[in-house]
């Protein structure tokens, strides 16, 4: 019995110095040291050995088992290290290649001429409100002193949802709801980018969806001067150029008086131009002193307060600042157009 111990010493010692990869090692294990094993299988025979032989036999088979373990443990931290060794050098990353560009967006020029104009307004100590785009009758229409009936309704085509909703025509229901939120708080001094939507014939200069800018301004003592110091100071800030106003009488429903306001033309100075029509003047908005129907249904005392209202098209005011020739160009995505304005 000895001698099968000794012999199974030297051939396990040999096959796992000669074991090539961790399976290997592990089938190994099992061969020598498993239940089954051929170790075990040895000592199943030490009945028939001398009893005042057992325990060396017995001291010989456990000295031969710790030293198979020690030698499969070393083996096993060996064929470990080469294989993560391998590993590593396999995947080697070459830091010098040039990596893969991820295509970066840039903002719509429309967003972008959104954000220059809440900057502006910002800096002339206003706040940005917002409003719902589904909107009800009441905020679009009747509040800003336009009765169902009324023939004003007319300038602005609309989508109805439901009869007494609609998909806002203006950004002008946000005035009412201000002056309910502020709770007759002065000074109320907002302005509310956001989209509208009027059932208008897509053209060069007409989209059914498009964007606005309102502007509203409650206090004591507020007349028409404020409101046209206010939007010159915006629209040099915005063209950043000196420029003319003049406001041209208008007419709408929720301001009286009502204006259009018009800056000398930013193409020619005011020479006159194609884009001007030759008069030397580019209306760019709609304003005028708010209504005092409309500040009683905001909850104000018409009496003691006033206000002007303003609202622009941010689309048309775009196109003026960056000479672009259809409204089109901001909604057909094509990316040649929109690179253009990478750098806004
Ligand atoms: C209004 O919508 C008024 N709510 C503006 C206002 C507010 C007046 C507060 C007084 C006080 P108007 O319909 O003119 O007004 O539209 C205002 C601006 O929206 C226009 O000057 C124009 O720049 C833009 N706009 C109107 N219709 C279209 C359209 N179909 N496509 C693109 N822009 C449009």
């Amino acid at each position: 019995m000895r001698d099968r111990l000794e012999a199974l010493r030297e051939e396990a010692a040999s096959s796992i110095q000669a074991a090539e990869s961790l399976e290997q090692l592990k089938e190994l294990r099992i061969k020598y040291l498993g239940k089954k094993g051929e170790l075990t299988s040895i000592l199943r025979g030490m009945k028939d050995v001398a009893p005042e032989e057992r325990p060396v036999i017995g001291g010989l088979a456990n000295e031969i088992r710790s030293a198979m373990e020690k030698q499969l443990d070393e083996k096993e931290s060996d064929l470990q290290e080469a294989a993560l060794k391998a590993r590593l050098k396999e995947e080697t990353i070459d830091v010098t290649l040039p990596g893969k560009q991820a295509p970066l967006g840039t903002i719509h020029p429309i967003q972008a001429v959104i954000e220059q104009i809440e900057d502006i307004f910002i800096g002339m100590g206003f706040e940005v409100a917002e409003g719902p785009e589904v909107e009800s009758d009441y905020y679009n229409f009747e509040a800003l002193n336009l009765p169902k009936e009324h023939p004003a309704r007319d300038m602005q085509d609309s989508f109805y949802i439901t009869p007494e909703i609609l998909l806002r025509t203006h950004t002008s229901p946000v005035q009412v709801r201000t002056m309910e939120a502020k709770e007759g708080q002065v000074p109320v001094k907002i302005i509310c980018p956001g989209k509208v939507y009027r059932r208008d014939d897509d053209d060069a200069t007409h989209s059914h969806q498009f964007t606005q800018v309102e502007g509203l301004v409650v206090d004591r003592g507020i007349s028409m001067s404020e409101l046209n110091g206010i939007l010159l100071s915006f629209a040099e800030q915005f063209f950043g150029m000196e420029l003319e106003t003049r406001l041209r009488p208008s007419y709408f429903p929720f301001t009286e008086p009502s204006v259009e306001m018009d800056i000398s033309c930013v193409m020619c100075g005011g020479k006159g131009c194609r884009v001007c029509k030759q008069t030397g003047w580019i209306e760019i908005l709609g304003a005028g002193m708010v209504h005092p129907r409309v500040l009683e249904h905001g909850g104000y005392n018409a009496e003691r307060y006033t206000g002007f209202a303003f609202g622009m098209g941010p689309e048309r005011m775009a196109m003026l600042k960056y000479g672009i020739d259809d409204i089109r160009h901001f909604y057909t995505n094509d990316l040649r157009f929109l690179r253009q304005f990478k750098t806004l």
